[in-house]
Order: C-alpha cells, then structure tokens, then sequence
C-alpha cells in the first residue's frame, strides 16, 4: 500500500502573534503522537537568496521593493522540492509563514496591490490549511518591544494586519482563525484539534496548487 501523503499546514499572522512558538509546539505534539512532522521557516535565511533577504531585513542592504518580493517568493519555490519530497513521504510540514506573508507585507507598501502580490507564488503547492493568527496590532505591541529589523513598526504592522484580514476571505483557500490572544496552551490546544482534523482529511486528498 502507498504511503500517506502529510499535510501542508501553515501558520499565519503579524510579527508577535505567537507563529514561531505555536509551529515549535505542533511538531513537538505530532512527533510524540507518533506522526512525522517537521518545521520549515519563511524566509529561509539559510539559502544563498535567503542571505540577501536577511540582509535587507536587517537594513544592511537597500533592494528594490519589487526585486525583494520576487525573492521572497523565489526563497519559497527553491524549497519547493523537498517539501514535496517529505509531503509523499508521509511527513507533515508545518510553515512558519507563507505565500500570504508575501502577499500581506508587501502590499502595505505603497501602490502595491494585493493581486500583483499573489502572481509569483500561483502554482506553489496549496497548503491544506492555514491558520490565521489574530491578533490585533495592539495587543502584539503589548507582548514585547518591536526588533530593529525593517517592517517592525506598529504602523507597518497594522497596514499588514488588515491586508490578512481580505486575504482570509478567499474561500479557495482553507483559512482557520485563531484567537491569538489566549494563553500559549489554550491555542496550541485549538490549533492540534484543527491539525489532527486536517491530517486525516487531507491523506486522501491530492496535494494542490496555489
Ligand atoms: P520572521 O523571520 O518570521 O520574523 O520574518 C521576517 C520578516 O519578513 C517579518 O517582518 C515578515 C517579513 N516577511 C516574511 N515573508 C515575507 C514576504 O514574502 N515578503 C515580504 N515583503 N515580507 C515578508
């Protein structure tokens, strides 16, 4: 018998809500429960157009706004192959950010709009489900002190925050809100429940596209 694909589960949201920390927890949980899981991180710093990414995120290097989209999506299709790979293989990747970063960030900048933002990551593979984490600029301000990298300002953020909140209304994507806002247990409980759910359901599903 074939083996089960995993999921493509993907953690969204503002800088502070709790992303990193959650995905941390889901493949801990998975992996204890006997389900191969692994984390990938958007952007990945680690490849050689990751490093110009890190570079302009620390404000070491000025780039283009276009030319530093198209390498935040260039940073995901380059993993696209392994991800593949593992998805057959029967493991679940879970995604610290995705094509919806790209798209929430970059438009908050001005004359960008969303649907421009969206065309260089069409045919990634579509995540099964993606889990917004909603939490208003507000509170993400409370949490801790903003970092000194680039896109970290309240103003920013809050420009990011409502380009989230029309992408989540896209019904061809599976989008799952998330109140951020309660303890780290409370939502790492509510985000297993929908993890599990989607684990079973989409083994028998092909992998799309976005
Ligand atoms: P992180 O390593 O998760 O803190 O992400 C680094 C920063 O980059 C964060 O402020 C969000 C932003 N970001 C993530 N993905 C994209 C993207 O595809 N495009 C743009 N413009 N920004 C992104």
């Amino acid at each position: 018998m074939a083996c089960k694909r995993g999921a493509l589960i993907v953690m969204e949201g503002v800088d502070k809500a709790g992303k990193t920390t959650q995905c941390k927890k889901l493949v801990e949980a998975l992996q204890q429960s006997g389900r191969p899981a692994e984390m990938i991180r958007f952007p990945d710093r680690t490849t050689t157009i990751g490093q110009l990414i890190s570079a302009y995120l620390e404000k070491k290097s000025d780039l283009e706004d276009h030319t530093v989209h198209l390498l935040f999506s260039a940073n995901r299709w380059e993993l696209v192959p392994l991800m593949k790979k593992k998805l057959e293989q029967g493991t679940t990747l879970v995604v610290d950010r995705y094509a919806f970063s790209g798209v929430a960030f970059t438009s908050a900048k001005p004359g960008f709009c969303l649907d421009w933002c969206m065309k260089p990551d069409v045919g990634l593979p579509k995540p099964d489900i993606v889990m917004f984490l909603r939490l208003s600029p507000a509170e993400a301000a409370l949490r801790s002190q903003f970092g000194e990298e680039r896109y970290e300002t309240s103003v920013f953020q809050s420009a990011v925050q409502q380009n989230f909140e029309q992408l989540i209304k896209d019904p061809s994507v599976n989008w799952q809100a998330i109140d951020a806002s309660q303890s780290v247990e409370d939502v790492h409980e509510n985000i297993t429940t929908h993890s599990l759910n989607t684990i079973n359901t989409s083994q028998n599903l092909q992998l799309g596209e976005l």
